[in-house]
């Protein structure tokens, strides 16, 4: 398994699980400091970003992109995949279009969260299923194009009421054939849905295409109450092999929640049990 810590680029996020902000340089630089594997970048909009400087960023530091999030297109642009209103809902797969050829010229998955939205008012859960549907089709075909998947991530409660837990998310992709799609398994979120965390992680098993490294309070593992060790096992023995990544709120400051998500990390992945 391999390491990485958020950036985000979006001051309408101000107060969201985003280790460091604003600075990319800043945040690549600190990234490399304590000794991550990677970053995994939460732009504005696709252009927000510089193929050329992201690319320097990542050979000076030594440093892959884990992913690219989307959630700019919902927190500040308004879009999202299951709105009532078909131009919106274009706008918004435009939107991650540019994001998913960003995120592929970097090497690097592109995250669907936020920007699934919801079912509500004028729009039934049948009908904003299958827009989601044929939404994560369209955009993981773009993924494949660069030889990406395209990372679906179930939401608690309060943030979307499509999805919430891991097995109903499973069972929707197996059922639509999206067959270039995996789940992103927020431990945050998970902690708030899920009955037992690594029993989820082993049932979804070669699915799991990213983590979100999370304690229960959305503070650096180690700063909450989530048993992490039998999580971790859970993970090794589906043989897991991708990132965990540290999308926390910088509590008490961004360099203790960096290192203690580095202490976390380092302690879960030498022990063998
Ligand atoms: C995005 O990865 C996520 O987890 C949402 O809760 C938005 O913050
Ligand atoms: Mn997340």
């Amino acid at each position: 398994m391999k390491s990485a810590i958020t950036i985000s680029l979006v001051n309408e996020a101000r107060g969201g699980p985003f280790v460091y902000w604003d600075d990319l340089a800043a945040g690549f630089a600190a990234a490399a400091r304590h000794g991550f594997d990677a970053v995994e970048i939460f732009p504005p909009a696709a252009n927000a970003v510089s193929v050329g400087s992201a690319r320097e960023l990542m050979e000076k530091h030594s440093l892959k992109v884990a992913a690219v999030g989307t959630g700019a297109g919902w927190v500040k642009h308004k879009l999202r995949l299951t709105d009532p209103d078909p131009a919106v809902r274009a706008k918004g797969r435009e939107f991650i279009y540019g994001i998913i050829n960003l995120a592929g010229y970097l090497g690097a998955p592109t995250i669907i969260g936020s920007m699934q939205g919801r079912w509500e008012g004028v729009v039934t859960r049948e009908r904003a299923l299958d827009w989601l549907a044929e939404e994560l089709k369209a955009l993981s075909e773009r993924a494949a194009a660069h030889g990406q998947v395209l990372l679906y991530e179930p939401l608690n409660r309060y943030e979307t009421n499509l999805f919430n837990r891991n097995a109903d998310a499973v069972e929707f992709l197996t059922q639509r054939g999206l067959k270039n799609v995996r789940l992103l398994c927020d431990l945050y979120h998970m902690n708030i849905e899920e009955q037992n965390l690594a029993e989820s992680l082993r049932q979804t098993g070669a699915l799991v295409g990213h983590v979100h490294f999370a304690d229960s309070n959305r503070r650096a593992i180690g700063l909450g109450h989530t048993d992490i060790a039998p999580i971790a096992a859970a993970l090794r023995d589906i043989g897991y092999a991708g990132y965990l990544s540290a999308e926390i709120l910088p509590l008490p400051d961004a360099e203790t929640a960096a290192s203690q998500t580095m202490a976390s990390f380092r302690k879960l992945t030498s022990s063998s049990s």
